[in-house]
C-alpha cells in the first residue's frame, strides 16, 4: 500500500458558522478531489461542519482531545466526543500547543492512544524552532519527538505525521526543498524502521503552504500532502492546493 495523500486544513482559532459558506464554496469547485480532505475547525464548529460535508468527500477533525476518555477536566475535549459529533480525525501536538500549553512528547502521546481508541487518526505534529535549526539539531530533534510522540500502536490507518518547522509556522516562510526532501527522508527511516507499515504513514509538509507553493512542496520525495492553516480558511486559496495534490 502506498501512502494516501491528504489535504488538511488547520482552521486554527478561526471561523464561526458564517464561515461553514466555506465548505459549499470548496466542495462545489472540488466534489471528487485526487486526495483524501480534511478540514479541522474550531472544537465548537466541528459538529455543525461534519453535517454539512455529510455524504461528500470532506472529512473533519478536531484540533486537540484529552489523553482521558472522560471526566473532571473542565474545557478539555475527549476523543470520544469528538468522534461523537462526526469528526474521524484530530490535530495533536501541534507546535502552538507545545508552546501554549506546555504540551510534551509524552502527552501527546497519551492523546495519541485515546484518539486510536475512539477510532479517530491522529495527526501528530513535529518540527523544529529556529534556534534549533540554526545550531544543527533539526534531525536529532524530529528523531527526538518523532520517538516520544508517537505511540506503540501506530499504522499507517490510524496515524499521519505533521512536519511542520515552527518558524515557518504562518510567517510566509518555507524551507528550501531540500531541508523539507531531508527531514521527510529522516521521518520515513525512523518510522520504517519502528513499525511494520512505516512506509505507508502519510508524512505532511505544514508551514505558509500556499497556492503558490504547494505543487513545488508536494513534489519533494515522501511528501504525501500538506497542513495547511491559513491558506484552508478561504475555498479560493484551499482548492487550489487540493488540486495541486
Ligand atoms: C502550520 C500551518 C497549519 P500556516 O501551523 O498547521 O499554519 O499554514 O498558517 O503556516
Amino acid at each position: 500500500m502506498a501512502p494516501r495523500k491528504l489535504a488538511a486544513g488547520n482552521w486554527k482559532m478561526n471561523g464561526t458558522l458564517a464561515s461553514l459558506a466555506e465548505v459549499d464554496a470548496l466542495l462545489s469547485a472540488h466534489p471528487a478531489p485526487g486526495c483524501d480532505l480534511l478540514l479541522c475547525p474550531p472544537a465548537v464548529l466541528v459538529h455543525a461542519m461534519a453535517q454539512r460535508a455529510q455524504g461528500s468527500a470532506l472529512k473533519v477533525g478536531g484540533q486537540d482531545c484529552h489523553a482521558n476518555a472522560s471526566g473532571a477536566h473542565t474545557g478539555d475535549i475527549a476523543a470520544a466526543e469528538l468522534a461523537d459529533v462526526g469528526a474521524s480525525h484530530v490535530i495533536l501536538g501541534h507546535s502552538e500547543r507545545r508552546a501554549d500549553h506546555g504540551e510534551t512528547d509524552a502527552q501527546v502521546a497519551a492523546k495519541a492512544i485515546a484518539a486510536h481508541q475512539a477510532g479517530l487518526v491522529a495527526i501528530i505534529c513535529v518540527g523544529e524552532t529556529e534556534t534549533q535549526r540554526d545550531a544543527g539539531q533539526t534531525l536529532d530533534v524530529i528523531a527526538a519527538q518523532l520517538a516520544g510522540s508517537v505511540p506503540d500502536c501506530a499504522t499507517a490507518a490510524n496515524t499521519v505525521i505533521a512536519y511542520e518547522p515552527v518558524w515557518a509556522i504562518g510567517t510566509g516562510r518555507t524551507p528550501t526543498n531540500d531541508q523539507i526532501a531531508e527531514v521527510h527522508a529522516l521521518m520515513r527511516d525512523k518510522l520504517s524502521a519502528r513499525f511494520a507499515d512505516g512506509a505507508d504513514f502519510t508524512l505532511l509538509y505544514g508551514g505558509s503552504v500556499k497556492p503558490g507553493n504547494a505543487a513545488e512542496i508536494f513534489a519533494i520525495p515522501h511528501v504525501e500532502g500538506a497542513l495547511v492553516g491559513g491558506a484552508s480558511l478561504k475555498a479560493s486559496d484551499f482548492g487550489p492546493i487540493v488540486a495541486a495534490l
